[in-house]
């Protein structure tokens, strides 16, 4: 589909503007002579307050930042579409989810969700993966994260929640970072977080790319069908490219580094054409069945295990356009769970039913005003006609005497539309009640799907989660706080808690943990889907590489979509045997091994010693190896892995066991290529965690 196909983009396309070749005007069309001097009483005299540009220049930067997000401050955008695999007919009347020849355009936006605006990108928290779809039918925005759970049950204590994980007041410190005494505090006062901080403190927190990441709808939505009859479903979005995480040490890294690396990598990946790609599952379950499990359907903090309500896939969501302006798309889209087409609806989920007015309230201050669908990134391809009128920025002309129903003077236009013929009409859920202020008892529940989600992780994503506790819990400085999580913690698992407690000198409670209610092999990243696809690798060389090889090497780098990068000691041309001159993208000062998935070190007595002779090439190896990396080298490349200490000879047999290839200059074949980039398609090679390392 191109954009002409695209409704979304040929709105948007009336409101896209090339400066190029254009002469500088005011904002009152004005040409401008001079945008260099302000109007002054002779060159050094005072400026005249009659400088219309200059005041309007200064006026308009003055004005220039809105109030950030008070959650998912730090995002990223892009333009994609929806395909449907299958109708859902049988369960929605949604038109963009029963008819297959729709592609429905949309826009996403990923984020972090505790830190400000200019925070890194590789912080240990949840994934906001809110998606925009702008349908036939008007905006259906599903507002998710990468984790299924939340830390709450009820919306009324998001603030405190909010306050709790967000920099402590007196010093706004830490940015971006749950490990303080407030945040800890807060989970070992509210057990309800148990399940949700057991995902925090996993790989999940710590997504390799924003392409590889799960979304979740988090909440039981509803979906209606043309009967009106209702079905419960949870929704969820599968990266194509398999789920992987980086590991801490490295996130640490990268945040210095390059803390633009998950949203880099997102709009690279895109402008080369390896546009991401996510399925749309569903987990659908009959009225009838709302009471059989074992925790309520209702509750945020409960996932359906997916070995019990099967995710069925039905439709694909393509990442295809980036933006042409962060500021006006991504930064003033406005996405709102609230916004619904026919065909879905609303659950009782307390969470859920609070949201409903939090963010329609907080556009009305980030965007100052009522009229914010009106921004072009937020405009439905719908039309739109109602009573509403006027207010801050209005755009829209609306022309006739009427703005208000019932009217006879304009024949009671605009009309309502029957529910028959696509006007949305709430599902007629029978409630009965009385007024209160609590919560279901079937919502108490707080441990055993936190234990369930331990004991489904691997041994190493065990230890990753282990490791995530001592180092956030080394952080909080009050003792009592510490115990308090380790006496929480010893409610979903002894082991678990036990080892926390070694590791920040606390006593475990013993005996008192939940037994799991089922083990969900689906929670481990483990088993997911493994690709070289995308990756990112470092080819290092130095002068007298051998031309055809590294030739050789990056057409098979590139026939596998995978990006290399040539890095030297500098960035000046390198010349090969036969006098062929390369020029590196990076040198061994610009470029970091925290920045690729994998390293390959071209052989060559020279380059190598060249390489060998700035400390910085043994040190970008041994990180490497640390951080469970794939690393390829030839002939001499193989002294440098030698100094780096990440194999013992050049005979060394247990490398390769590791995700270490070595060769003969002579064996650096194609099938040695093959390997490396087999090698790299596993992600890590986690199997080093358990030996000792160097
Ligand atoms: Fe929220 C933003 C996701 C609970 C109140 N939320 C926001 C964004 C995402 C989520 C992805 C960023 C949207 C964007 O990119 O612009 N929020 C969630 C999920 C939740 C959740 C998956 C639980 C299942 N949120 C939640 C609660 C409340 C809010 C309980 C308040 C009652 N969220 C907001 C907000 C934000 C927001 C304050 C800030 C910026 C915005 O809305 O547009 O209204």
């Amino acid at each position: 589909m191109n954009d002409k196909e695209n409704l979304k983009h040929e709105q948007l396309d009336a409101y896209r503007v090339m400066d190029k070749g254009e002469a500088l005007t005011t904002n009152q069309g004005l040409r401008v002579e001079d945008d260099e001097h302000s109007l002054k009483v002779s060159p050094r005299g005072p400026t005249i307050m009659e400088d219309f540009h200059f005041r309007e220049k200064m006026t308009h930067f003055d004005h220039e930042r809105i109030p950030e997000r008070v959650v998912h401050a730090r995002g990223f955008g892009a333009h994609g579409e929806f395909e449907l695999y299958e109708s859902l007919a049988a369960y929605t009347k949604a038109k963009f989810l029963t008819d297959t020849s729709i592609r429905t355009p949309l826009f996403v936006r990923f984020s972090t969700v505790a830190g400000s605006r200019g925070s890194s990108d590789t912080v240990r928290d949840v994934r906001g993966f809110a998606v925009k779809f702008y349908t036939e039918e008007g905006n259906y925005d599903l507002v998710g994260n990468n984790m299924p759970v939340f830390f709450i049950q009820d919306a009324v204590k998001f603030p405190d929640f909010i306050h709790a994980v967000k920099p402590e007041p007196p010093n706004e410190i830490p940015q971006a970072s749950s490990a303080h005494d407030t945040f800890w505090d807060f989970v070992s006062m509210n057990t309800e977080t148990a399940h949700m901080i057991m995902w925090v403190m996993s790989g999940r927190a710590l997504p390799r790319s924003f392409r590889m990441m799960e979304g979740f709808g988090v909440h039981t939505f509803r979906l209606i069908n043309e009967e009106g009859k209702s079905h419960f479903v949870k929704f969820h979005w599968k990266p194509k490219l398999g789920v992987h995480s980086l590991v801490w040490d490295e996130t640490q890294k990268i945040a210095g580094k390059d803390p633009d690396f998950n949203r880099r990598d997102l709009w690279n990946a895109i402008e080369q054409g390896n546009y991401p790609e996510f399925e749309l599952g569903v987990q659908i379950l009959n009225e009838e069945d709302e009471f059989n499990f074992d925790f309520d359907i209702l509750d945020a903090t409960k996932l359906w295990p997916e070995e019990i309500v099967p995710v069925r896939i039905v439709g694909k969501m393509t990442l295809n356009r980036n933006t042409d302006n962060f500021f006006a798309e991504t930064e003033q889209v406005a996405f709102h769970v609230g916004h619904l087409v026919p065909g879905i609806d609303f659950t009782n989920d307390p969470l859920l039913q609070g949201r409903l007015f939090s963010y329609t309230d907080t556009q009305l201050l980030r965007l100052g005003g009522p009229n914010f669908p009106e921004i072009p990134i937020n405009r439905p391809i719908a039309p739109v006609h109602n009573n509403q009128r006027d207010g801050m920025h209005r755009m829209t002309i609306n022309q006739g005497q009427t703005s208000y129903h019932k009217n006879s003077l304009a024949n009671n236009h605009p009309t309502p539309v029957p529910a028959t013929e696509g006007g949305y009409r709430h599902y007629e859920e029978k409630v009965d009640g009385r007024k209160i202020k609590a919560r279901s008892n079937s919502f108490d529940d707080h441990f055993s799907q936190a234990s369930m989600f331990w004991h489904s992780m691997s041994p190493i994503e065990q230890s990753q989660i282990v490791d995530a506790f001592r180092f956030e819990l080394g952080k909080v400085m009050s003792k009592e706080i510490r115990q308090r999580v380790v006496d929480v913690f010893s409610q979903v698992a002894e082991d678990l808690a036990v080892r926390i407690a070694e590791g920040i000198g606390a006593t475990p409670a013993r005996g008192v943990a939940a037994a799991p209610t089922v083990i969900s092999p689906a929670l481990s990243m483990m088993t997911s889907a493994k690709t070289a696809a995308t990756r990112k690798v470092a080819v290092m060389l130095g002068t007298g590489f051998h031309t055809a090889k590294v030739q050789e090497l990056l057409k098979e780098l590139t026939a596998s979509k995978i990006t290399a990068e040539i890095v030297s000691n500098t960035i000046a041309p390198v010349k090969g045997v036969d006098g062929t001159l390369i020029e590196p993208q990076q040198s061994l000062l610009t470029a970091a091994s925290v920045l690729y998935d994998a390293v390959y070190v071209i052989g060559g007595a020279q380059g190598v010693n060249e390489l060998l002779s700035d400390v910085a090439s043994t040190g970008f190896v041994r990180e490497a190896f640390q951080h469970y990396k794939t690393i390829a080298a030839v002939g001499d490349g193989v002294r440098l892995l030698i100094s780096a200490g990440v194999v013992q000879n050049a005979q060394d047999k247990n490398a390769l066991l590791h995700g270490v290839l070595i060769a003969e200059e002579q064996n650096a074949d194609k099938i040695f290529n093959q390997s490396f980039i087999h090698a790299i398609a596993q992600h890590r090679h986690w199997d080093r965690m358990l030996q000792p390392q160097i």
